[in-house]
């Protein structure tokens, strides 16, 4: 729980602002962000990082109409997920991934507890001085949906941004320096991060920052690329995203 509550804290910290479940602004605008429906792709959707077949997966979706959409499970011992993300990391396919074990309650061992399930897009250009809106379909427990700005093209291979995994997949390797706590030895990339707080639904429902664009150049200028992190963690279950949208607000440069 320890990482949920530095979280919370830091979302509070950032005066984040509560997404609302209306779309603010028309979806007319270009997504800038390719394969956002999750519709295209082969074993894993293109245009993002892989999923992993034990925390992440990419399913059809009930209705026909919504096509493919990605689904996350953070039910699942982070222990087991920690070995796991090392033989994906390799490039090992998550068509092979291992049935997950048992949970047990009050299961604050599991990603759920601790880490999270993350995932990443790939980069995308941003504008100097440029405000972007993000909408996503979502439906589950709720989650958090951060834009993440980066100073140069980040690394997006798997687990690339993820100083825990990281570490782990090190050690794992054993090829860690001894005696030293990795953790420092990780540094972030990123220099921005915005966020989007989607409110749990049963229904799929498009959730946006109501009047409020990200602006990830405003005190950040040097912020060239951003990414963004789909992030669900608590409570422990099934979580569905959609047609995740970033567009640039108009009447930021008009
Ligand atoms: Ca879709």
């Amino acid at each position: 729980m320890k990482y949920l509550i530095i979280l919370l804290g830091l979302a509070i910290f950032a005066g984040t602002a509560i997404a609302n479940d209306v779309d603010p602004k028309p979806s007319i605008a270009k997504n800038l962000l390719p394969n956002g429906d999750f519709n295209e792709g082969e074993i894993t959707p293109h245009h993002w990082q892989t999923i992993d077949g034990l925390s992440t997966f990419w399913v059809d979706d009930p209705d026909p109409k919504r096509g493919k959409v990605l689904k996350f499970d953070t039910d699942v011992q982070q222990a087991q997920a920690y070995v796991w993300w090392k033989n994906i990391s390799e490039g090992t396919s998550p068509l092979g991934a291992p049935k997950k074990l048992p949970t047990v309650e009050p299961k604050y061992d599991t990603l759920a507890g601790l880490d999270g399930v993350w995932f990443w897009s790939d980069a995308i250009p941003v504008e100097k001085g440029a405000e972007y809106w993000l909408t996503l379909d979502a439906k589950g427990a709720g989650m958090l949906v951060w834009l993440v700005g980066y100073p140069e093209k980040p690394d997006c291979s798997f687990a690339a941004d993820e100083g825990a995994v990281r570490e782990s997949i090190t050690k794992q390797n054993g090829t860690g320096p001894p005696n030293v706590r990795n953790r420092q030895l990780f540094v972030h990339k990123y220099v921005w991060k915005g966020q989007l707080a989607v409110q749990p639904s049963a229904e799929w429902k498009t959730f946006s920052r109501r009047e409020k664009p990200f602006a990830p150049t405003k005190n950040t200028p040097n912020v060239k690329y951003v990414r963004v992190l789909l992030y669900p963690f608590w409570p422990p279950g099934e979580y569905f995203v959609d047609n995740v949208r970033l567009t640039r607000h108009s009447s930021a440069t008009e």
